[in-house]
């Protein structure tokens, strides 16, 4: 078992527990160990015949017994006790919007639910709003929600694919005669949720034995083809994996042909037809200018008389066809080709032009580690500025700061400061609630006073789109709000995006220079791709966020800086690639003056 997969067994116990109304501490002891073991670097199967596991934080006695049970036998058998009084499909349920386990739990032992299909068919009957503790208003909502959940089920988060892509090359490298390897498709392309993992590799002996180590990886729970130069894996989470083994030679041309998207394999090809070029997954040919143009396919030509011009690296079959290499996270035919033509392709933006983080939870909010544990591990990340930002007083729930807990948070920000240093800057933020009607939820003379205000809605995201819009939009006209935080309010996978008229809000924000977040956690990455393109075009303001609650969410910026590469941003249009002096000066210019 992967280290993932003991996480997934766990926290899955942890969520039938919790249905079932177990001790809190002990749902908690669960779930810290699943934090734990999710950030290791270290494959927990290599250290659990040297190591004691319980001085990892977070693993007691009781869990290092789950994890070495696991480990030797691939069950759990806590798990499988309470799966017998708890149906293990009821966990689903509580991924829907509006329904935790406590329903889960009242909808089971009255309706005897036990899926999301049986929780539909009751819903439909009418029969849930007339359970006590659920209502019209609250089906209507489940409704909706098992609406949400369905158009994500297949796709998985880029970021959950991540480790299991890692462990597949490391599995891979070691086959036989390998060579290059490379992982092409949706994941190549950075999309935020992926269909499948389309693995490419080059091999100098047989391709049979390669395809026969990748069936072997013991990640696989089946193995659906395996033929002399392709194969295709089903991961205990489902995930499928194809490989393709490609001769040296050709790689480029496969590594294109696989990158996708399909779009972007058309607009190429088009335009090489035009040129006189065929271009598949082989290579790139020059034909005879007289062929017929109707098909941008390539079967359709002559092999014997096509001179093979291409196909080694991506960039040889690009140059080909006279163009410059094209970053995958723009290859959707969004434009790409015509900037490529033109030679005005973006210049995108990298890791290390990020200088700050604008928005991040401490202890006093709902996060889990204090100021300076946040800003120390910002500089171990090599930034040079963050703002700490907990929520306003209306969300009780995670112990949002009233006006009095925000005064006395700044002396702990200027404690937190001078024991880092000067060469680190922590900016007073808070990430204020924007509260049903559009306003804020502090007074004016707070607001005035912070550093940076990053404007988020957490409430009511079921308004209809014309109050929802106005909401945002007299945020963004009260002149306190520096940056919109994940401004649609969708989880993938579990929730939709609120229904916003983004056009007129990216408008506004233009109109007022706020700046708009790409949320870079994994399950947020609003905005989307096309709204950052959007943003862009019209010169809004970026601003690439952690939204970060314990130090190693800081870790998912990459995420979302995948995201603003999608949607062609340079560094230049984000304002945590100011440095901290510039980013004050923007900050201070649109402040109403304090006090007055
Ligand atoms: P996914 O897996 O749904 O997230 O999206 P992709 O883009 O990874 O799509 P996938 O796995 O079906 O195929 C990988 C790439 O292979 C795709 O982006 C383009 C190429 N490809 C696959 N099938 C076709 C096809 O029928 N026509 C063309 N032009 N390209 C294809
Ligand atoms: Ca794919
Ligand atoms: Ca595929
Ligand atoms: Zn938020």
């Amino acid at each position: 078992m992967e280290n993932l997969d003991i996480a997934r067994t766990l926290d899955e116990t942890a969520d039938l527990l919790e249905i079932q109304g177990a001790n809190p501490f002990r749902i908690r002891a669960y779930r810290n160990a699943v934090r734990t073991i999710e950030g290791l670097t270290q494959s927990l199967q290599s250290m659990v015949e040297d190591d004691d596991l319980t001085e990892l934080p977070g693993i007691g006695k009781e869990l290092d017994q789950h994890v070495r049970e696991l480990l030797q036998t691939g069950q759990l058998s806590t798990l499988n006790e309470v799966a017998r009084e708890i149906p293990r499909t009821l966990v689903e349920l509580t991924r829907l919007d509006g329904v935790g386990p406590k329903k889960a739990r009242k909808l089971f032992d009255e309706l005897g639910v036990e899926s999301v299909e049986g929780l539909e068919a009751l819903l439909d009957a009418g029969q849930v709003e007339t359970l006590s503790g659920f209502g019209a208003k609250s089906a209507a909502k489940i409704k909706r929600s098992i609406e949400d959940h369905r158009k994500h089920t297949g796709r998985t988060l880029r970021a959950e694919a991540e480790p299991y892509i890692d462990s597949l090359i490391a599995h891979l490298s070691k086959a036989p005669g390998v060579g290059t390897i490379e992982v092409a498709g949706s994941y190549r392309r950075r999309k935020e949720t992926i269909g499948d993992v389309d693995l490419l590799a080059t091999c100098d002996g047989d391709s049979q034995a390669v395809v026969d180590h990748f069936c072997a990886f013991d990640g696989a729970v089946r193995v659906e083809a395996a033929g002399s130069t392709k194969g295709n894996i089903i991961l205990r989470s489902g995930l499928s994996v194809d490989l393709r083994v490609i001769p040296a030679e050709a790689f480029g041309a496969a590594l294109l042909y696989f990158t996708g998207s399909k779009e972007h394999n058309v607009a190429l090809r088009t335009m090489a037809v035009k040129r006189g070029f065929r271009v598949n997954e082989w290579g790139v040919f020059r034909t005879a200018p007289n062929q017929n143009e109707d098909s941008v396919y390539a079967e359709d030509f002559d092999r014997d008389t096509a001179e093979r011009v291409a196909g080694e690296t991506e960039a040889d079959c690009y140059a080909a066809l006279g163009l410059p290499w094209i970053a995958p996270e723009l290859r959707e035919d969004r434009g790409e080709m015509a900037a490529a033509q033109q030679g005005r392709l973006p210049e995108l933006i990298e890791r290390d032009a990020i200088l700050g983080d604008l928005h991040m939870h401490s202890t006093w909010s709902d996060g889990t580690a204090s100021i300076e544990e946040m800003a120390r591990a910002c500089m171990d990340r090599g930034l040079t500025y963050m703002a700490i930002t907990d929520h306003s007083r209306s969300l009780t729930m995670v112990n949002g700061l009233s006006p009095e807990r925000v005064r006395e948070q700044w002396l702990e920000v200027a404690q937190a400061q001078s024991a880092v240093g000067s060469g680190f800057t922590i900016l007073r933020g808070q990430e204020v609630d924007i509260l049903k009607d559009g306003s804020l939820d502090q007074p004016d003379d707070v607001l005035a006073e912070l550093d940076v205000v990053v404007g988020s809605v957490h409430s009511f995201m079921d308004q209809d789109r014309d109050t929802m819009t106005a909401r945002v939009l007299c945020a963004v006209h009260s002149g306190f709000v520096d940056i919109l935080g994940h401004p649609t309010g969708r989880l993938l996978g579990r929730r939709e995006p609120y229904a916003i008229d983004m056009e007129a809000v990216l408008q506004a924000c233009l109109e007022h220079d706020v700046a708009v977040e790409v949320n870079a956690h994994p399950r947020r990455l609003d905005l989307n791709d096309r709204h950052v393109a959007r943003a862009r075009e019209l010169g809004v303001k970026i601003a690439i966020n952690t939204d970060a609650h314990e130090t190693r969410g800081l870790d998912v910026l990459r995420f979302g800086l995948d995201q603003a590469r999608r949607g062609w941003i340079e560094a230049k249009h984000v304002i945590n690639c100011l440095e901290i002096a510039e980013l004050r000066t923007w900050l201070l210019a649109r402040r109403p003056a304090a006090g007055a």
